[in-house]
């Protein structure tokens, strides 16, 4: 097992790692930038590195300020958390070559699900269900293109390969539109990504958003952690996250699982990742593979009793998975609100000094955060600024436990969105479960302030 890893990340996550290093028995190397010398991690990190001016691009996304940390520090290994250098296939590159071990799968696999054209190949391959679309990329020529379009079935959706999360879509309702839409957006794609190519699917009007968690070793060992239900978001920004999915049967999602563990297996996949899906009408369509830890990822947590960034570090370390597929039980309902530091109905952001921190407490109930009474929010990164999860014996119990944390959660000196939480905790839609992609969205519009 590794003697010290690197956390070349910040927030909540940051925290994550450094306790699950601790509890391994591991020394955990904190990077921070100027505007983080004040983070809780830091404080308590026995080893702390300055990497950088407050703008991500100096700091947190800065590869040789990260990697002279690991060696100035002797690092062993790096776990770069989610955003930032986590999907970077050249950041693992440069990892590994620095002589360090990348906490997550091999730079090709990162490479191959960055690219959302290799990604669906390699899906369609390993027997995953797919949105029907193009087989690959679009070509120039409109004649084939109005063809595909005409056997998918409008409307279709035009796809950056070098997109995902929502950057890089068109909508296309009619054949009149597609040649124009299909050239906007591969100008789009040069321009952002690097990379003009794009492919075409059949759009999903109405879709939940359920993803597959997935943990893999170095022999060939992978397993599915079950489901999240994800649907609840604004802006492809997720806002509550749960398991197991409402109203789809478990058969469904066994068979869905097992798709994904094979699939891991065939691919040579290592350590966390999720398979993204579309699923409407009883049916799960693959999109994306994200090949880093989660922010939602306590969720599976609570439900499987696993865990996942634990499970990261020693899978990376070359041990094997220490439980195996029938070992791993669902128990109960868990969710997840993230905490924004943002206007609740207008979502501007709402950075500063946090005069007051009452976290909840009580059974069942999980705060991850790292702030503090007197914390500084500083205005640079994301909005987040914790999590709270809670577990109970069935989803009615679990939404109770929200309800009751989020009434004795405590913020003062700015705004958070706990008061939409919870006005979504009482929303009968919600309540009943299993509601749409677009529900949030549409919830706001119902209730304009
Ligand atoms: C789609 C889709 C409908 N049909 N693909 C958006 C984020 C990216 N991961 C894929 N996205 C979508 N792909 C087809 N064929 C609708 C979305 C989508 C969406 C997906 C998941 C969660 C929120 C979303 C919000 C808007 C659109």
């Amino acid at each position: 097992m590794f003697k010290k890893i690197l956390v070349a990340n910040r927030g909540e996550i940051a925290l994550r790692i450094q306790r699950a290093c601790s509890e391994l028995g591991i020394k955990a190397v904190m990077v921070y930038s100027e505007a983080d010398r004040e983070a809780k991690y830091v404080k308590l990190a026995e080893e702390a590195v300055c990497i950088g001016p407050a703008p991500s691009a100096q700091s947190y996304l800065n590869m040789p300020a990260i990697i002279s940390a690991a060696e100035v520090t002797d690092s062993e290994a790096i776990h770069p958390g989610y955003g930032f250098l986590s999907e970077n296939a050249n950041f693992a590159e440069r990892v590994e070559q620095s002589g360090f071990q990348f906490i997550g799968p091999t730079p090709e696999s990162i490479r191959i699900m960055g690219d959302k054209v290799s990604a669906k190949q390699a899906m369609i391959k390993a027997g995953v269900p797919c949105v029907p679309g193009s087989e690959g990329e679009l070509s120039d020529d409109p004649a084939i293109n109005k063809r595909i379009a005409r056997a998918i079935g409008y409307p279709v959706i035009i796809k950056a390969s070098g997109g995902g999360g929502g950057r890089g879509m068109r909508v296309v309702h009619t054949e009149a539109a597609l040649i124009n839409a299909i050239q906007m957006t591969k100008a789009e794609a040069g321009a952002a990504f690097n990379n003009p190519s794009v492919y075409m699917e059949k759009f999903l009007q109405n879709p939940r958003h359920i993803e597959i968690q997935v943990l893999a070793d170095k022999h060939k060992n992978a397993v599915y952690l079950g489901e999240r239900d994800c649907s609840m978001q604004r802006r492809h920004q997720k806002v509550i996250e749960e398991s197991p999915a409402p109203g789809i049967p478990r058969k469904l999602i066994e068979k869905i699982g097992e798709r994904c563990a094979a699939a891991c297996k065939k691919i040579g996949y290592r350590g966390a990742g999720t398979f993204e899906f579309l699923y409407e009408n009883g049916e799960f369509y693959f999109i994306e593979m994200n090949t880093r830890v989660q922010v939602e990822h306590p969720v599976t947590e609570f439900t499987t009793g696993i865990d996942i960034v634990k499970t990261q570090i020693m899978v990376a370390a070359g041990e094997r998975l220490p439980f195996t597929q029938r070992q791993i039980e669902m128990r109960g309902h868990a969710i997840e609100c993230r905490i924004n530091a943002e206007d609740p109905f207008k979502f501007t952001p709402s950075p500063g000094r946090i005069s007051m921190w009452h976290p909840p407490g009580g059974p069942g109930v999980r705060v991850d955060s790292h702030v503090y009474t007197n914390y500084f929010v500083p205005p640079n990164y994301d909005s987040m600024v914790g999590k709270i999860i809670v577990h109970g014996d069935t989803r009615e119990q679990a939404l109770a436990r929200m309800r009751t944390a989020l009434n004795e959660t405590v913020i003062e000196g700015i705004l958070t969105n706990i008061p939409l939480h919870r006005e979504l905790m009482v929303d009968a839609n919600f309540m009943n479960g299993g509601t749409n992609i677009h529900y949030l969205e549409e919830w706001l519009a119902a209730h304009k302030r």
